[in-house]
């Protein structure tokens, strides 16, 4: 069974969003394996976040994903990278349609209340990254 790495963003969890986003998993019949809440350091969150290390915007991506607690989550379900990214929606509000996370509960491109992990070899990294003693716990 495939595992995916979920994370309310703070927007999210400032917004009292993290009930709902995972009902939306629950129903859709997946599995939370792991959760923790906590508030990244900047190192974690540079690491996450390594892919757009250049892009113009990571400076802001990092400072947002480190201004308060998250929801780090670990998933499992039949295609669930794949099935997330659909149920997480488009990172453009322009393109994220209604009924996906985004297209629902997020109007800007920087405060989308969610990440998912994109493909199974990022969702390996980055359950690595924030699940740190994946061993010493039961799944
Ligand atoms: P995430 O990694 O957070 O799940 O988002 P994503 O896959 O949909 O989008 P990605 O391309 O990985 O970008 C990561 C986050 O960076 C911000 N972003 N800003 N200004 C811009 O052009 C721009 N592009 C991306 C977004 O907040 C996005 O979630
Ligand atoms: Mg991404």
């Amino acid at each position: 069974m495939e595992k995916t790495f979920l994370m309310v963003k703070p927007d999210g969890v400032a917004r009292g969003l993290i009930g709902e986003i995972i009902s939306r998993f629950e129903n859709k019949g997946y599995t939370l394996n792991r959760l923790e809440m906590l508030t990244p350091s900047v190192e974690i969150a540079e690491a996450h976040y390594a892919e757009h290390k250049e892009k113009p915007f990571f400076g802001e991506l990092v400072d947002f994903l480190t201004s308060g607690p998250v929801v780090a989550m670990e998933w499992e379900g039949e295609n669930i990278i794949a099935v997330s990214r659909m149920m997480i929606g488009k990172t453009n509000p322009l393109d994220a349609q209604p009924g996906t996370i985004r297209g629902d509960l997020a109007a800007t491109m920087s405060q989308n209340v969610i990440h998912g992990s994109d493909s199974a070899e990022s969702a390996e990294r980055e359950l690595a990254l924030w699940f740190v003693s994946e061993a010493s716990h039961v799944s």
